[in-house]
């Protein structure tokens, strides 16, 4: 499905650098799909709110929607490298969309049953359909294994009483991978399950307000005995917390792409507007404070980018140590990228604070990963543990 012109960028911060040629094809169309399909309507899509859900499946006709899905389901059967050079492509044209896309790929990740996959992944690749990823509560956000929703099995069905917070396309979403409690404490007693929208007792919250992440909808999940059927249990009970685990590994990357995506596209409107803007007789780009912030810039994002495609091939490996990989990646790449878009709005002085410059919107956009997937401080605890471990 991938098929576009090569695009030769010429700069220290080429995106392309080190890759293959069939890396490059599908980050060609990647940016040129950000270009045409994103970015003309970032800034709109933020102050309204609004879900673009017909780019979504316009994306999806490229394979978007199930990027490391294997095809027989309709995925493109790619690897997580490939997955990140694209995410950050998409990036560049507007963060918030092309983080959605990384969850509903978290919801659509499934160890569930070939009858589970035969039934829900067509639909959720082409986004027919829309998935979200269900682990946080009000009381269980960094302590995810503390998670209290319950799942009672009652003969043909789990029945589940709980809330689920802050959930990426909560509301809009017509599937829903939520984590609940079948067993004891801690994380061996949590299950995976797959809940569809129009099931008995599944209600949202309010549309959440937030700093970013404005063209996706954040709402809460809450389940009042839910009656779930017991074959869209997925896996085996016990094994939830396991299973989103590992769907976080991949996310953390992702999230770290789009902040790649973000970085790049506030070099590349700095390097612009510093070239144009003149004081003092001279363009910003004259003063040698302006060329090292942009050297230091350049920098940071040439260490997360190395970082983030590291861990992104430790993934595609399986490494034993892949945990740890994706929790550093993920945490130098959110803290610096965001970092670059901030040092990228102070270069356009008071112009960056307008909402008519984009730079803005990649700073709200890029907040948040430092954030959610796992806070930055508990990638710490991920990667000091795997340090210390006997
Ligand atoms: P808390 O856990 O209360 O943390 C508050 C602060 O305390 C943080 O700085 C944290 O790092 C720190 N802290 C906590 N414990 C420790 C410790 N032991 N040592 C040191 N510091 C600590 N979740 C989903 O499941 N699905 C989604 O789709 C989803 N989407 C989201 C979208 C948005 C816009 C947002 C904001 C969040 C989303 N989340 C989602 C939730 C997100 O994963 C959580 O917000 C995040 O994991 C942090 O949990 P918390 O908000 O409860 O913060
Ligand atoms: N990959 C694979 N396995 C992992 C793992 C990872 N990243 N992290 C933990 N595990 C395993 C761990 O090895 C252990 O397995 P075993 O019992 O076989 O040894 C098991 O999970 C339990 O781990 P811990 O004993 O470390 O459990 P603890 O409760 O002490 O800490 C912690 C777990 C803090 C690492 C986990 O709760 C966590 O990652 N918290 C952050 C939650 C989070 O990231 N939420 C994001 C929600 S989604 C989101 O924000 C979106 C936008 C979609």
């Amino acid at each position: 499905a991938f098929s576009s012109q090569i695009r030769h960028f010429s700069s220290p911060i080429d995106p392309s650098v080190g890759l293959t040629d069939d890396q490059k094809e599908l980050q060609s169309v990647a940016r040129a799909f950000a270009d045409n399909e994103f970015a003309p309507f970032m800034q709109e899509w933020d102050a309204k709110q609004h879900f673009p859900v017909d780019v979504l499946r316009k994306g999806a006709e490229l394979g978007f929607g199930g990027l490391y899905t294997r095809e027989d389901v309709g995925g493109a059967g790619l690897g997580r490298l490939d997955t990140s050079v694209i995410f950050e492509a998409l990036s560049t044209g507007c963060v918030s969309t092309t983080a959605y896309i990384s969850i509903h790929k978290m919801g659509t990740y499934t160890y569930g049953s070939e009858d589970q996959r035969q039934k829900h992944l067509p639909s959720l690749t082409s986004m027919e359909k829309f998935a979200s990823y269900c682990l946080t509560e009000p009381g269980a956000g960094s302590d995810a294994a503390g998670l209290s929703t319950t799942a009672v099995k009652k003969g043909s069905h789990y029945v589940l009483n709980g809330s689920k917070a802050f959930i990426s396309g909560g509301g809009d979403s017509d599937v829903y991978l939520i984590m609940a409690r079948t067993g004891g404490a801690g994380p061996k007693g949590i299950s995976c399950f797959l809940v569809e929208k129009g099931f008995k007792g599944l209600s949202f919250g309010k549309k959440e307000d937030k700093l970013g992440w404005n063209s996706q909808p954040t709402r809460a999940v809450i389940m009042e005995d839910c009656e779930v059927p017991v074959e869209n249990l997925i896996g085996a009970e016990g094994q939830g917390f396991s299973i989103a685990m590992k769907g976080l590994n991949g996310g953390r990357i992702n999230i770290g792409s789009c902040s790649l995506g973000a970085a790049q596209a506030s070099i590349e409107a700095a390097v612009e507007h510093v070239k144009v803007r003149k004081q003092f007789n001279q363009p910003l780009a004259n003063f040698q404070n302006t060329q090292f912030k942009l050297a230091d810039m350049a920098t940071a994002l040439m260490s997360s980018r190395l970082m983030i495609r590291q861990a992104a091939t430790m993934l595609d490996q399986n490494h034993p140590d892949v945990a740890a990989f994706c929790a550093m990646a993920k945490l130098h790449a959110t803290d610096e990228c965001f970092k670059i878009c901030d040092d990228a709005l102070q270069l356009h002085g008071g112009y960056g604070y307008l909402k008519d410059y984009k730079v803005n919107v990649y700073l709200r956009d890029s907040r948040v990963h430092r954030i959610l997937e796992g806070t930055n401080e508990v990638m710490r605890m991920v990667a000091s543990r795997a340090l210390l471990a006997d």
